[in-house]
């Protein structure tokens, strides 16, 4: 996984190989952006001489540690939780937690190099981290999943705190756990300190929009893309990969813009329903029953549930990837592009593999690279903090529009840094570069630390 660096780089991504074994998903998420920044040096050398890129690479501040918890049988379990204290040169760590039985160092470490660029693209004052456990939620009652969150809030605590760094939802983690790990800091603390996480509900100190945010935001994203090519997405075909926050929103914006969307999937299988999907019943069954998305096709006689089926054989215009990292690759995004489609949004973190990404921008398809198209999540806890921090609560219509603004905002961002690094339409280029000379001059500013 070497070709492709400038002679500057190559060395400091074998350093990133040799001090981070194993590591497979952080050293592909570390090669995708090393890639693009042999531009930048050309223009900035200051930054290799003073070693910003090898910075970057290495986490401020590591935290591996023991959760002990107790099933309802009285069983006793444990697992292993991490939270990657990554970059701090624009704001406070920021970033979501991830419960999921494959969490690994190398998953949360990827997740936290990639939040620091997405991040900065947003404009906002938010630093880059990430956190998780190898902890599984599946089949889980409320009481486990309460006690699991506060043993892991008793040790994280610590390391927590508004101006310091502001946990939130990914995989398996969503309003209920925040709840959960927001009491159990509240208690141990005795403070009310809500800037602590974002994603909390809206009856304490959650921002209206942010539920809906990275969903919405990934659809705000395409639209941009395609209307720099005179398209819209009124009338398009769109299959989403996932069934949960952000598969779910990204479905809701698209149908709201006039798209038809015909299948959707969880970890089991794939549903497809060419009268489009009835977004009522998915949230019903994944959201309230947390049930398997087959029951969609078992109660509507218009859907076929494909077991282990492959959602990006099914025809669209345009595929807005949800669920997870690896999750398209070389194949499937051939076969995307032999079926017509014109243009890719990442709602998930990494999901098209290498060979994915160069099988699109070869084709000369529109890809939005999940650090820029996923932003609006992370950019919407950012206003919750910010509503926080002045005791105020917006409308959803106001919040809805900042996000909108970010958006687009981005997406002019990312188009415009391709075109001035020689790399017109390229967005993986754009939104690398970008979110990479914001944290770059604000640790240059900040001195060797
Ligand atoms: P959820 O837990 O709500 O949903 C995840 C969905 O993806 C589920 O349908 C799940 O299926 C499926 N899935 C998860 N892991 C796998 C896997 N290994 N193989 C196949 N399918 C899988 O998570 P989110 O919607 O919050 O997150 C989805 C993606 O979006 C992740 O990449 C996350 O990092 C990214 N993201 C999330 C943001 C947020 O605000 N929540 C913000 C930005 C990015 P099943 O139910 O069967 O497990
Ligand atoms: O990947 C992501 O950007 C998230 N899971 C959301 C992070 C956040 O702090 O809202």
């Amino acid at each position: 996984m070497t070709a492709g660096l400038d002679e500057k780089l190559e060395p400091i991504y074998q350093d990133v190989l040799k001090r981070n074994p194993g590591e497979k998903e952080f050293h592909q998420a570390v090669h995708e952006v090393l890639e693009t920044l042999g531009p930048v040096l050309v223009k900035y050398p200051e930054f290799a001489e003073s070693k910003i890129i090898q910075r970057i690479c290495e986490p401020e501040r590591q935290i591996i540690f023991r959760v002990p918890w107790q099933d309802d049988d009285g069983n006793i379990h444990i697992n292993r939780a991490f939270r990657v204290e990554f970059n701090s040169a624009l704001g406070p760590y920021k970033g979501g937690m991830r419960f999921h039985p494959s969490v690994y160092l190398g998953i949360i470490k990827f997740l936290g190099f990639e939040q620091i660029f997405k991040n900065a693209l947003t404009d906002l004052p938010i630093g880059g981290g990430k956190g998780g456990s190898d902890f599984d939620p599946k089949g889980r009652s409320d009481s486990e999943i309460m006690r699991f969150c506060q043993s892991l809030m008793t040790e994280l605590y610590r390391n927590l705190g508004e101006y310091t760094d502001v946990p939130a939802g990914d995989i398996g983690v969503s309003t209920r756990e925040i709840g959960y790990l927001f009491g159990q800091y509240k208690r141990i603390t005795n403070r009310y300190e809500s800037g602590v996480l974002t994603g909390k509900g809206l009856d304490w100190g959650g921002s209206r929009a942010r539920t809906e945010a990275t969903g919405y935001g990934t659809v705000f994203f395409a639209e941009e893309m395609l209307k720099a090519r005179d398209e819209s997405l009124d009338g398009k075909t769109v299959v989403v990969s996932g069934s949960g926050n952000v598969a779910i929103y990204a479905m809701q914006k698209a149908q709201q813009l006039g798209a038809k969307v015909v299948a959707c999937s969880d970890s089991s299988g794939i549903i497809v329903d060419d009268e489009g999907i009835e977004l009522d019943r998915v949230r019903r069954i994944k959201e309230v029953e947390r049930r398997r998305l087959s029951v969609y096709a078992d109660e509507k006689k218009s859907a076929k549930y494909v077991e282990d089926g492959n959602v990006w054989h099914v025809p669209c215009d345009v595929a807005l990837p949800s669920a997870t990292q690896n999750e398209l690759n070389g194949k499937d995004a051939k076969k995307l592009i032999e079926n017509g489609c014109i243009a890719v949004a990442e709602g998930a973190n990494m999901p098209t593999t290498p060979e994915g990404i160069q099988i699109f921008q070869k084709a000369g398809i529109a890809y939005g690279p999940g650090k820029a198209a996923n932003a609006g999540g992370v950019a919407t806890s950012a206003l919750e903090m910010q509503q926080n921090a002045s005791r105020d609560s917006w409308t959803f219509k106001h919040t809805e529009e900042r996000l909108r603004e970010i958006m687009v905002n981005i997406h002019k961002n990312c188009y415009e840094t391709a075109d001035e690094f020689g790399s017109p339409g390229n967005y993986v280029v754009g939104a690398n570069i970008a979110g990479f000379l914001r944290v770059a001059k604000a640790m240059e500013a900040l001195g060797l630390v």
